[in-house]
């Protein structure tokens, strides 16, 4: 049964890898899944066939069989358990790489979408300048704890792990606003994850969909 996951039909971001099939991509091309892309346009996503799928209206969404899961977070879990490569086989330290996955979307993630709203969709409010510094301090604040913890190690709990895959395509939300050049460890933190070759053929293949002719 081929794996199934959905996308933009033309991603908002123009294929810079933002929206969130990429991590999705990154762990199936991580643990060697071949998978289907079927492409939604932003009107499809509110129909009832993808609502379906994911009462939210959202990509992406991953199919295969009968089993049908929404929520990057859940996805990628189900992706490493089933799937050698993506969490390690000792319980205590695959319980440690789950817990980077849930900080990564419920402790890091929800300040840098703050930020991400009050970059482009707030600017024109009269009380934007006033707000967007405290944004920012939030995830400055969350940056550094990060990079404290970090250290001088290669990724956040021994080898690369679903955790470091789900953190670094969070943080990969920030580059364009220069937070993370403020934190160099997690800059090449970063960086490290985008060098995978599983994360280059992921970022290839959403970006050859979003700019095609
Ligand atoms: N919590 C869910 C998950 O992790 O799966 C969130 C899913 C989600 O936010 N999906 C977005 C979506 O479908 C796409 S990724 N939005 C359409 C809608 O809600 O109607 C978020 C995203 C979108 C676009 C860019 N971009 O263009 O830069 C970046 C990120």
């Amino acid at each position: 049964m081929t794996i199934t996951i959905t996308a933009f039909d033309r991603s908002p971001d123009g294929g810079r890898g933002l929206a969130r099939d990429t991590r999705v991509r990154w762990a199936l091309e991580e643990v060697g899944q071949p998978y289907a892309v079927r492409r939604v346009t932003f009107d499809a996503l509110k129909q009832p066939a993808h609502l379906a799928l994911n009462p939210f209206g959202q990509i992406p969404t991953y199919e295969d069989g009968d089993l049908v899961l929404f929520e990057t977070g859940a996805i990628i879990l189900h992706i490493a358990e089933r799937h050698a490569g993506l969490l390690p086989a000792a319980a205590d330290a695959r319980a440690r790489a789950i817990t980077w996955m849930f900080a990564a979307v419920n402790t890091v993630e929800p300040p840098v979408i703050e930020l991400e709203i009050a970059r482009l969709f707030e600017s024109d409010k009269p009380w934007a300048s006033e707000r967007l510094p405290l944004v920012e301090a939030r995830v400055r604040d969350r940056l550094g704890q990060l990079s404290r913890r970090l250290g001088g190690d290669d990724w956040l709990d021994g080898p690369f792990s679903a955790g470091d895959l789900m953190m670094v395509s969070v943080l990969l939300r920030l580059r364009s606003s220069g937070l993370l050049d403020e934190f160099p460890s997690l800059a090449a933190y970063v960086v490290r994850g985008e060098a995978r070759p599983a994360y280059a053929r992921a970022f290839a293949d959403q970006h050859a969909l979003n700019t095609r002719p």
